[in-house]
This record gives C-alpha cells, sequence and structure tokens, in this order.
C-alpha cells in the first residue's frame, strides 16, 4: 500500500514539475531582455515598485498555484481560507498528495525556480532546505497547534495495555523529525521507526511503564500518509506490537481517519491537529471519540516557500 502511494506521489510530482519547468522556461526568455523596464514598475510608480514588483513575479512564476497536498488535510482548507482573507482572487490551490509536494519543492529548488507549498512542521524539509513561512497577519493558518491521540470510546474498557501506551505517548519535534529524516533518505517507515525505538529506550520505556504484554491481540491504527504521521503511526505500532500486539496500520484521507475511530472501525489515531487544522473533523464526530490530549505540542502549518522567494508575507502574492 505504501508502495502504490509513493509511486502515484511521484508521478503526480513529475507532472507538476514539468508544469513548473514550462513556466519557468516562459518566464527566462523574458528575462533575457535586459535593460527592459518591467511594465508594472511605471505603472505603480517609484516608490512600490520593488514590493509589487517582486509580488508580481511570484504570481506570475508559479502561475498563481499555491501546490497543496491531498484535498481532505486541514491545512488545504487553511489555505483555501487564506485566499479568502488576503482576497487572492486570482489563486488556486492544487491538490496532490504530500509525496508529491515535497518532490515538487525539491525540483524547484534544484532549479531554483520560485514555489509556494501547504507546509507544517514537524517536518524534514526544514532540515534539508532554507525555507521560510509566510507571514500570516490575518491568521488564517491559525496559532501553534498541538497534536492529540483518539481512540475509540471503548477502547479503555477492551484493550487496557494498548491504551495506557497510547495516553501515554508523548514526544517532541525533534524526535518526529528524526524518524522523518530517515524515511526521506529511502528508509521503510517500518524500519526507521523501530531504529528509533530501539535508541530511545529510555523515552519508551516511559510510555509502557508498568503495561503488561499481550497476547497478539489486534489493535488497528488510522493514519493519513503525510510525512509527519507516517513517522509517529510507526513508531507507536512498533512499541505496541513490541509489547505483543498485532499492528495494522490503515492509511486513509483525513476526514475517513476521524469517522474510523468514531465508529470504531479503528482503535486509535495519533494524528489530530488541534485546535485549528482539524477543527472541523473533531467536531464532526465530538463524543465519539475520546481526546487522550496532546502527544506532540508547538506543531504549525502554513505557506510555505524557498528562502530565495522574495515574498515574506502572505500579503505579498496580492
Ligand atoms: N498536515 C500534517 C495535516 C495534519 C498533519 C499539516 C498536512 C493537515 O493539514 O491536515
Amino acid at each position: 500500500m505504501m508502495k502504490t502511494w509513493k509511486r502515484a506521489g511521484i508521478a503526480a510530482g513529475l507532472s507538476l514539475s514539468l508544469i513548473l519547468a514550462a513556466c519557468g522556461a516562459e518566464e527566462d526568455e523574458e528575462d533575457t531582455t535586459e535593460g527592459e523596464i518591467p511594465e508594472d514598475t511605471e505603472e505603480n510608480g517609484a516608490d512600490e515598485g520593488s514590493d509589487e514588483e517582486a509580488a508580481g513575479n511570484i504570481g506570475e512564476e508559479v502561475d498563481y498555484t499555491i501546490t497543496g497536498i491531498d484535498a481532505g488535510a486541514g491545512v488545504m482548507a487553511a489555505a483555501e481560507q487564506a485566499i479568502e482573507d488576503y482576497e487572492l482572487e486570482d489563486w488556486s490551490v492544487q491538490p496532490s498528495s504530500s509525496a508529491a509536494m515535497t518532490s515538487a519543492l525539491d525540483d524547484a529548488i534544484a532549479n531554483e525556480e520560485p514555489i509556494i507549498v501547504t507546509g507544517w512542521n514537524p517536518h524534514w524539509k526544514f532540515a534539508v532546505h532554507d525555507l521560510k513561512y509566510l507571514e500570516d497577519p490575518e491568521g488564517s493558518f491559525g496559532e501553534s497547534e498541538d497534536i492529540h491521540t483518539l481512540v475509540r470510546n471503548d477502547l479503555e474498557a477492551d484493550m487496557p495495555e494498548a491504551y495506557q501506551v497510547l495516553d501515554n505517548f508523548n514526544w517532541e519535534g525533534e524526535d518526529m523529525e528524526e524518524v522523518m529524516l530517515e524515511v526521506n533518505e529511502g528508509t521503510e517507515p517500518e524500519e526507521a521507526a523501530r531504529t528509533w525505538v530501539d535508541e530511545n529506550e529510555d523515552m519508551v520505556s516511559e510510555w509502557t511503564e508498568g503495561v503488561e504484554e499481550v497476547d497478539g491481540e489486534q489493535i488497528t491504527l488510522a493514519f493519513v500518509a503525510w510525512d509527519s504521521e507516517i513517522a509517529s503511526t510507526n513508531v507507536v505500532a512498533t512499541v505496541l506490537s513490541d509489547l505483543g500486539y498485532e499492528v495494522k496500520t490503515n492509511s486513509m484521507e483525513a476526514p475517513i481517519m476521524f469517522g474510523a475511530v468514531a465508529e470504531g472501525e479503528a482503535d486509535a489515531m495519533v494524528a489530530a491537529w488541534l485546535p485549528g487544522t482539524h477543527e472541523q473533523y473533531y467536531n464532526d464526530y465530538e463524543g465519539e471519540f475520546e481526546d487522550l490530549g496532546a502527544n506532540l505540542e508547538g506543531a504549525k502549518i502554513g505557506l510555505v516557500v524557498p528562502e530565495y522567494v522574495e515574498a515574506d508575507s502572505i500579503e505579498d502574492l496580492q
């Protein structure tokens, strides 16, 4: 299953990069006309010239397109909200996938082309590339977020051991990024999670302290194939399987993940970004799951660009 989405992601990434390459080519032609005064400088007056010019360019250069991820992601809804809040009528958000977005980002950076993506952290991309969030004075992307663990309502009674581990599971952004980085370097997620668990026995033993082993009971974790949640879900799966569980990790769309836990088709998820990113899904099913609180604090979503992009704020896209 993992293989399928990866391949689909790469295919989508390729077509995106072809589009970007095509845009880049047009713009190169314009750039070669040396000494020509860009049209909008004259129109906008000398004072505002450089800001407006940068903004005008970035819009044209990326074809007024924000490179997005899966349509169900909260960051996609927030990006649509930003288009409304900042009156960016000409702009649109292109849905793709977490994997296709990062491969489009890699390609753009390799060619020093501009790109704007729906981004978040914890994420390995900040360790690999020089990136920045566009400032968001309107707050379309909300403030700092926590990632919560949600379990089905009867889990504590049915699987007290797993419940305890899920309740204790708690780590930092940099822990998650370690796992993500390794996966990005080509290690299978299960293997990267195994390495992390083996190297962090102290932390893991806090999650499993006093928890009895079980004998092959089945447990299902729901997740979405976002790089961050591939990391967390595989780490929790490894810890549970070390306790004797037979763990299934099921990847699905974001709204379905919330529904699966609410309806008891999945036992748990460690991927609820709150209060903003998944507010809608959380409210849709509130009362039908148990919220075990934050497993990671200080996460963030927003629009992300390479450092060399001249825009600093979403306002610069206007
Ligand atoms: N993300 C990663 C998700 C939550 C985790 C930011 C892409 C989202 O936007 O829904």
